[in-house]
């Protein structure tokens, strides 16, 4: 596997992206034997003439595989899948440099073979790998990409699960998230061209505003010939070249009369990015590579009571969410992405935290974009005890998550989740990022927790009215005043009452409100305002997130109603009375910006 940057397949001059999403063959290996693919080496040739015919399903990619066919076993699957499909390399590509291919997402361990040969490997779900494959391919040709996906989760796993088998002999996945295991190759694949020498990672960063001044640090990496001349540029919206340096793969660029990356209501033009140009250059001062990357110009600092962007203060208002909807589950859907931001800008929000993984980058390109600012979580969820190699994992994952998004000006924030170990996931966060806070969402009682101490921002989910004291509304603004202020005085950092909520289902009607209603949920989300308001009042409180942004699918359990419906959105994406109810208060709290 590819050790360097992961930078997102962009075309330019230099640069050729193919995708090879469509339909793909898929096989469910038989139970009596899960191994048989590599007992019969079902990558050495097209899954059409190893497996029976019958057994050859088509799957679309990018999705989730579980509910696109109507059979439960493949729905309820536990381990390998095998998914095979054949493209075209032209033979002049045989000439141009480097042919990589690169996975937005496999979910979860997954190997990849070129020609039946293993071209890469990876094991963590909702992250992108790549690796160059040139030397597998067959240039002029028809070629063959087999992958096999494994969706097992154990106690080393991220997430974590714990595999039973049944009286049946089936097994069993079971897992304590409180969202449905979705597995299959869930995001884009790209075939993609560099040239020999070419530019592997960039890193850029605001260092320091001033009235009308700018600093923005690059590093550049590049993988080939020493001998080239780096030549960056920085280009606004009317293609005018704001800033430029050409002497080294390091340095600072200064920006006069920057036009900032401000976040959706904050500045009438909120989102502003410039591209932040790369060029290779050889000797004679042709083009060898180019590389176009959206960056925003912003900064992000806090104290023990405040988060400031733009050394202005920010007070943030939206949801937790989760990649999910019927039939492609996790698969991106960009319909989907975009009517979600919508969305998000309907109600007012300014704010969604990633819960409980890294979402798609092209998600993320939307949120850059539109100005909406993201709380970056890793998949780490309800980690209950810390072995060694989970460790590990846990700090790969982060790593492949900051190198991931690292640049972009919507990540205000790195999520660790929950666990007991965190001082080391902490600090390995700060090693490689110290310009975002840190925080953890707690789910833990303030006395019992200690995680807290590391982070730069209290987190805290709680299900007043809901998990705790169901059907009394009234104990909701003291309790929530109470912990809140509690969390402040025991860490003396800012507050953010990260999870709030309560099921409803769409069209269910009690006056007074009763569990489970829209009244419900409307006056569960009130009790929580009136809290918030005291709260802002005394200076610590920096954010709350509704939990959920829309309703999702879980495991089967008797507490789920065809899934979560926390959502103030229905699945299909239509406002419950909650939406309504919320869209005046986020629309009131973002007049006080202007
Ligand atoms: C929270 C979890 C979230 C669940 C939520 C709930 O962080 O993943 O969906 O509870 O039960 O504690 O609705």
């Amino acid at each position: 596997i590819h050790r360097g940057g992961i930078l997102y397949p962009r075309e330019s001059e230099t640069r050729q992206v193919v995708s090879l999403d469509g339909i793909w063959n898929f096989v469910v290996p038989n139970t009596s034997n899960p191994f048989i693919g590599f007992d019969f080496h079902w990558y050495k040739k097209d899954l059409k003439e190893q497996a029976v015919k019958s057994k050859v399903l088509l799957m679309p990619v990018p999705s989730s595989y579980n509910d696109i066919t109507t059979d439960w076993r493949i729905r309820d699957h536990v381990g390998l899948v095998w998914y095979d499909r054949t493209f075209f390399v032209p033979k002049y590509w045989s000439e141009i440099g480097r042919i990589w291919l690169r996975f937005g997402s496999v979910s979860y361990a997954s190997q990849v073979w070129i020609n039946g040969q293993l071209a890469m490997s990876h094991e963590i779900g909702h992250l992108p790998f790549h690796s160059e494959i040139t030397q597998y391919l067959k240039f002029g040709k028809e070629n063959r990409v087999t992958v096999a996906c494994d969706n097992t989760l154990l106690a080393d796993t991220i997430p974590q699960g714990r595999v039973e088998e049944l009286e049946s002999g089936r097994l069993y996945q079971s897992y304590t998230f409180d969202f449905f295991n979705y597995a299959g190759i869930d995001r884009p694949v790209m075939l993609y061209t560099t040239p020999k020498t070419y530019i592997d990672d960039i890193s850029v960063l605001t260092i320091e505003l001033q009235p009308s001044l700018a600093l923005l640090e690059y590093n550049i990496t590049i993988v080939g010939d020493a001998n080239v001349t780096c030549r960056v540029s920085l280009i606004d919206k009317h293609r005018n070249v704001v800033a430029t340096a050409d002497e080294d793969v390091y340095g600072v660029l200064r920006i006069e009369n920057p036009q900032l990356w401000w976040p959706y209501l904050m500045h009438p033009e909120p989102g502003y990015l410039y591209t932040f140009q790369v060029e290779l250059l050889d000797d004679y001062g042709d083009l060898l590579d180019k590389y176009n990357l959206p960056v925003g110009l912003r900064t992000v600092t806090w104290t023990n009571t405040s988060l400031l962007i733009n050394n202005y203060q920010v007070y943030l208002h939206g949801f937790g969410r989760h990649e999910d909807a019927d039939i492609r589950g996790k698969g991106l859907d960009l319909p989907l992405v975009v009517r979600d931001h919508n969305l998000v800008k309907w109600v007012g929000a300014n704010v969604y935290r990633t819960s409980h993984y890294p979402y798609a980058e092209e998600i993320m390109d939307v949120a850059d974009e539109m100005g909406i600012m993201i709380i970056d979580e890793c998949s780490s969820v309800n980690t209950e005890f810390f072995i060694d190699s989970l460790l590990a994992k846990h700090k790969i994952s982060l790593t492949e998550l900051i190198k991931r998004d690292k640049n972009r000006p919507s990540v205000i924030m790195w999520s660790a989740a929950n666990e007991p170990r965190t001082q080391k996931v902490i600090e390995h966060i700060k090693s490689l990022d110290s310009s975002r806070p840190t925080t953890i969402a707690e789910a833990q009682n303030v006395n019992v927790v200690e995680s807290s101490r590391y982070v730069d921002i209290i987190s805290f989910n709680r299900y007043n009215g809901w998990y705790n004291n169901e059907g009394n509304l009234d104990i909701i603004t003291d309790y929530v005043v109470k912990e809140a202020t509690a969390w402040h005085q025991k860490f003396r950092k800012p507050v953010i009452m990260q999870e709030y909520g309560g099921d409803t289902l769409e069209g269910l009607h009690f006056a007074p409100g009763y569990i489970w209603s829209e009244e419900y949920q409307v006056e569960l989300l009130s009790k929580h305002f009136e809290a918030f308001d005291r709260l802002r009042a005394s200076g610590f409180f920096i954010g709350e997130f509704i939990w959920n942004f829309a309703d999702f699918k879980t495991a089967q359990t008797y507490t789920r109603v065809g899934g979560n419906k926390k959502g103030i959105f229905t699945r299909s994406r239509q406002p419950k009375a909650s939406a309504h109810h919320i869209r005046r208060r986020y629309w009131a709290l973002a007049s006080e910006y202007y």
